[in-house]
């Protein structure tokens, strides 16, 4: 029987490349985000690889639609959800806390820790149903060490890696893991988001040092994955090699 693999945030960086992945390790996955025209594309390039592969526009801040979509799944792929990745998430802006846009503020929170809980709300039935699965959320080395002008982005990351533990500790006695992922500078679409779209900003963020990239997080989720169901891995960080904390970097 397939086993299920449910991405958030699957349209670009990490989600896209985890998908990839776990195409390859013979899941079927169920890839959702805003994006709806990236993920029939990804579909299209994965649909060799993965036996079935379901896709959703879906906004993880709307509750109501998140419950709702995953309402409506096929009682089969339902049944055989095995796996949740958290990775939906993002930082807006790029400022000291007296400068910050509320509205950042609240789509940060809104994407990285609200959103994070509705899904899993919603998916945590299905794995309670199984007495197996695994949750992999996506936290970042920001939400372990904070960095000037990342304030919010660094508070929601923070949130997420307790309420890792938290999950881990009132999902034990079903079976299901829970791990966390605190990964260090990645090049993705993260920092154009960041930026607002600003090129020249985005890519300022990598200069000089080779950044992680989606692969990287993406051998890291297989290494996870592909455990025994004895072990459990709690929390990894992932840095590149020239980054040894959030603000100290070996540039060229
Ligand atoms: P990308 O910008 O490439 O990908 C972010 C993904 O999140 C996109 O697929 C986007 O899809 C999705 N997303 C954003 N908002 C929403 C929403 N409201 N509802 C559903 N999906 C949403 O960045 P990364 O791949 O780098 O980021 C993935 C995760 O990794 C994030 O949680 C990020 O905070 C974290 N991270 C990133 C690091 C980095 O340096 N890149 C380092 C540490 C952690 P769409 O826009 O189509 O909805
Ligand atoms: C993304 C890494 O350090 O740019 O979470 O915040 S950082």
């Amino acid at each position: 029987m397939v086993k299920y693999a449910l991405i958030t945030g699957a349209s670009s960086g990490f989600g896209a490349a985890i998908a990839s992945s776990l195409a390859k390790e013979g899941y079927g996955l169920i890839l959702t985000a805003r994006r709806l025209d990236r993920l029939i594309a990804l579909k299209e390039t994965l649909s060799k690889e993965s036996p079935d592969i379901i896709i959703g526009k879906l906004d993880v801040r709307d509750r109501a639609a998140v419950n709702q979509w995953v309402d409506a799944l096929e009682d089969h792929v339902k049944q055989n959800l095995s796996i949740l990745i958290n990775n939906a998430g993002l930082a807006a802006g790029r400022s000291t806390i007296d400068q910050g846009l509320a509205s950042d503020w609240e789509q940060m929170i809104d994407t990285n820790l609200t959103g994070l809980l509705y899904v899993s709300q919603a998916v945590i039935p299905l794995l309670k149903a199984r007495k197996e699965g695994l949750i992999i959320n996506i936290t970042s080395i920001a939400g372990k060490e904070a960095y000037p002008q990342g304030n919010v982005y660094c508070a929601t990351k923070a949130a997420v890696d307790q309420l890792t533990k938290g999950m881990r500790m009132d999902l034990l006695p079903f079976g299901i893991r829970v791990s966390s992922i605190a990964p260090g500078a990645a090049e993705t679409e993260f920092s154009l988001v960041r930026f607002k779209g600003d090129e020249d900003q985005a890519s300022a963020v990598y200069q000089g040092f080779t950044p992680l990239d989606a692969k990287d997080i993406a051998d890291t989720v297989q290494f996870i994955v592909t455990r025994p169901p004895h072990v459990s891995i709690h929390d990894l960080v992932i840095m590149p090699s020239a980054q040894a904390s959030t603000t100290l970097f070996k540039k060229d």
